[in-house]
């Protein structure tokens, strides 16, 4: 007698292999969150009455007070994250090694660079992808000049261990905090620490939580250093109009710093809408094999700039490269952030040493839909894509004949 073959209903098929997609208009992996176009109005016409639209004009002043206020630190506005990171490198006249997570956008490395500084990769904690302490000294010399930790997806570095370990050795401190703006909100209880090390950098790009377009800041416990700041993102141009240092243009224009403004009082309501949104997919995909989460426990995400799934190959039955690819089949825009930086030819020679954490974190990262504003209907229906396609490779229904990515289980 034949045996029956349980034969899936069609709402159980993946896209990819022929079912229909969850997302007839696709969705973006993130999108900027803006003020409602009338808010802004009165805005634009002082802006166009007035015709300034930069060179350090009301706008931009007025967003480093706000941020300054809210950080409780010296804020110097500028073009972008990147020009932060340069800003603060250059302005502490940092020239020689700079210690750099392997596992960051490519901005990170790209920033030392520009300030003239060689960037020396160094390996990342497995539970947070961050820069620690150890990792730090094992790719320090005595070439070293800085360290310049990230706060990997939100999740807030060893900062103690590093400001000591910074102290120690003499490195100047710059942390790259393009993901970490929830510092930038309110802290009516004046809980949140002072800036940390030397400097921190934020980006205000479009696809951050206080989206300007382009855009972001450096913020420093030292008037000094914020001065120095200014004056390199303005030429090294000093109050007497001459360049009394090397400098760049990194201001800010009018219309980002408008944009920023406005939406900062928004901020908090972002960052908490990011954080429901990203504990909704870890309860959502709880118990699916294979899917784990960077940083791994979401408390330690502050702001959730990223949703960073973790997929395990072997469990999950696909790796993060053709689950990216079945995603994209259901409407879904998902993202490999980050390549480690080892893997960008302009930094294969930044390796000292093997960075094995770093590789593996990279190898397995697929960052989900996540935005401000994004509706809870939309990451259910993500959770219900993850699950499906993860259930049609468990059941092993021709996915490898089907699809070639697709890995052997169990190995
Ligand atoms: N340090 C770290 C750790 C960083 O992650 C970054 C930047 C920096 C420093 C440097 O900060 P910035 O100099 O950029 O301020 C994006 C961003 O350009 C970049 O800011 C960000 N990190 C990086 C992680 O991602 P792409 O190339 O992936 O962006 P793109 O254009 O593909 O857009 C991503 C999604 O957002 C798409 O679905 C489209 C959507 N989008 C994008 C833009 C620009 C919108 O909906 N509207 C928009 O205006 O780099």
């Amino acid at each position: 007698m034949s045996r029956r073959i349980a034969m899936p209903s069609d709402t159980a098929r993946p896209a990819l292999w022929g079912g229909t997609p969850l997302f007839p208009t696709p969705i973006r992996v993130t999108e900027p969150t803006l003020p409602p176009l009338a808010s802004l109005l009165g805005d634009l016409e002082a802006i166009w009455t007035a015709r300034r639209l930069g060179n350090d004009g009301p706008y931009a002043q007025a967003l480093a007070a706000r941020l300054g206020e809210q950080l409780g630190a010296h804020v110097v506005p500028v073009a972008s994250g990147t020009a932060a990171l340069t800003t603060a490198l250059a302005a502490l006249g940092v020239r020689g090694e700079v210690v750099v997570p392997a596992l960051t956008f490519v901005a990170t490395a790209q920033a030392v660079l520009a300030a003239g500084a060689t960037p020396v990769l160094a390996d990342v904690d497995p539970r947070t992808g961050c820069l620690t302490a150890e990792s730090a000294r094992a790719a320090m010399t005595n070439r070293a000049e800085a360290l310049l930790p990230v706060h990997l997806f939100g999740a807030r570095c060893d900062v103690p261990g590093l400001e000591r370990l910074a102290r120690a050795a003499g490195l100047a401190l710059v942390f790259d905090a393009a993901h970490a703006l929830a510092a930038a909100a309110p802290d009516r209880d004046r809980r949140r620490p002072a800036v940390a090390g030397d400097a921190e950098a934020y980006s205000l790009h479009a696809t951050k939580a206080l989206p300007a377009g382009e855009g972001g800041f450096v913020a420093t416990g030292s008037a000094a250093l914020a001065e120095r700041c200014r004056r390199y993102a303005r030429f090294g141009l000093d109050g007497d109009g001459l360049a009394a240092a090397s400098g760049v243009n990194a201001k800010l224009a009018e219309i980002p710093a408008l944009l920023a403004l406005r939406g900062l009082p928004d901020l908090p309501a972002r960052l908490a809408h990011r954080r429901r949104c990203a504990l909704r997919y870890r309860r959502g995909l709880a118990g699916v094999p294979g899917i784990a989460w960077l940083p791994a426990d979401a408390g330690e995400a502050a702001g959730h700039p990223f949703a960073a799934a973790r997929i395990d190959p072997c469990r999950f039955g696909l790796d993060a490269d053709a689950l990216q690819e079945a995603l994209a089949a259901e409407g879904i825009e998902a993202r490999r952030y980050f390549a480690p930086l080892h893997r960008h030819p302009a930094f294969a020679s930044a390796a000292r040493a093997p960075l094995p954490v770093a590789e593996a974190l990279a190898g397995e990262l697929l960052c989900l839909p996540l935005s401000s504003h994004l509706p809870f209907a939309d990451v259910d229906r993500v959770v219900e894509a993850l699950r499906r396609i993860q259930a049609w490779c468990a059941g092993g229904i021709g996915v490898r004949r089907e699809h070639p990515v697709a890995v052997a289980r169990g190995g």
